[in-house]
């Protein structure tokens, strides 16, 4: 009972402040942090924008004189002093976490102006050019890195492969270095279905997807700014598969070259009349 009315307390206690929206943003972008709370920016006695539980300090100003800027942020940020907001530049990993704008009143209350939840994420580069990983890659088609220090290679495999002219199945793995999805594709008679290979997630906010599209199998590996994937062919796992573009071209052929033939047997024939009807001259 008693710890029902603690954790009761805790919630009411939470609820009072401004929940958090969760920004994700690319590494080395801005983000422009805005006041949400417009209506608590009266009678300020002093105005601060703070990073984590610990409030430490990014920038305080009292109306009326120059905003500080604490020396970890100093010319990275920008401040618009007509409306509160501040614009947090070229962001890095280290500044991922809870940004909460607080308000002192002249009365001496103490409220929250806004909150963000910044969450910096890197981008996949693409490292498919650098031979000193040709070796790891001799089955991938692509090898691709977060520029975050969590490097991860993602791979799309083969196994499994059941081709015959009428039917084809295969699984495939995509898979980085945290994490792999299976998924088993099957084609019958031009139509593909596909079975496991959905949004799964490795190590937080970073995912992996398998779907196909146009004939293509594709591993989508992603975060929330930034993806990358690697793809396969259905026609390079499925030779024996027939497509009607395929038998068409074969049927082309073979008309072509009935035709040929019987033009050539009936020059043949004539040829072999004339020289009889000569003769009989
Ligand atoms: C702040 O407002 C600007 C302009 O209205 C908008 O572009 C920006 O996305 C907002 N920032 C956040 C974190 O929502
Ligand atoms: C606050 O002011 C800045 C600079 O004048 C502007 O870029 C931003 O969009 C404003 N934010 C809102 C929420 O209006
Ligand atoms: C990655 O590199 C490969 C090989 O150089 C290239 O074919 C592919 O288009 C590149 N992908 C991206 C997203 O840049
Ligand atoms: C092709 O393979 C499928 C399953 O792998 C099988 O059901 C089907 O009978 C096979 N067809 C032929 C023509 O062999
Ligand atoms: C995926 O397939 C591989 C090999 O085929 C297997 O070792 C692994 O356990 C499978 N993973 C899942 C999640 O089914
Ligand atoms: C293949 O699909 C076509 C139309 O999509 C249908 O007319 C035909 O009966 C199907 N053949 C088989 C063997 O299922
Ligand atoms: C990969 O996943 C991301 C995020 O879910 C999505 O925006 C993107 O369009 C996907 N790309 C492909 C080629 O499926
Ligand atoms: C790295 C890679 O393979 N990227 C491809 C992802 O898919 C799009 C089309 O959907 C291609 O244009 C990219 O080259």
């Amino acid at each position: 009972m008693f710890i029902f009315v603690i954790l009761g307390l805790l919630v009411c206690s939470e609820a009072q402040g401004i929940s958090a929206g969760t920004v994700f943003v690319l590494k080395g972008e801005n983000v422009l942090l805005n006041v949400t709370a417009a209506d608590v920016l009266q009678d300020v006695f002093s105005f601060s924008w703070t990073f984590n539980e610990k409030r430490k300090k990014v920038l305080t100003v009292n109306p009326g004189n120059n905003p500080i800027v604490f020396p970890d942020y100093s010319g990275r940020i920008e401040f618009a002093v007509n409306n509160f907001s501040v614009e947090l530049k070229n962001l890095q990993e280290a500044d991922s976490g809870v940004y909460t704008a607080v308000v002192t009143t002249l009365s001496g209350d103490v409220t929250e102006a806004a909150k963000y939840k910044i969450k910096v994420q890197g981008r996949f580069v693409n490292l498919s050019n650098t031979d000193s990983f040709s070796g790891l890659v001799s089955k991938t088609l692509h090898l691709l890195l977060p520029s975050s220090d969590r490097a991860s290679l993602p791979l799309l495999t083969v196994s499994s492969v059941s081709d015959n002219s009428s039917s084809c199945s295969f699984t495939v793995t995509c898979s980085s270095q945290d994490s792999h999805i299976n998924s088993t594709f099957r084609c019958d008679n031009q139509t593909y279905s596909q079975e496991g290979g959905e949004r799964s997630e490795g190590i937080p906010d970073t995912f992996l997807q398998v779907h196909q599209s146009s004939a293509s199998i594709i591993c989508n590996h992603s975060n929330h700014v930034s993806w990358t994937n690697n793809t396969k062919t259905i026609k390079d796992v499925c030779h024996q598969l027939v497509d009607p573009e395929g038998l068409s071209v074969c049927l082309v052929k073979t008309c072509v070259f009935s035709v040929g033939l019987i033009i050539m047997v009936s020059a043949v024939i004539t040829v072999h009349l004339m020289e009889k009807l000569n003769n009989n001259k």
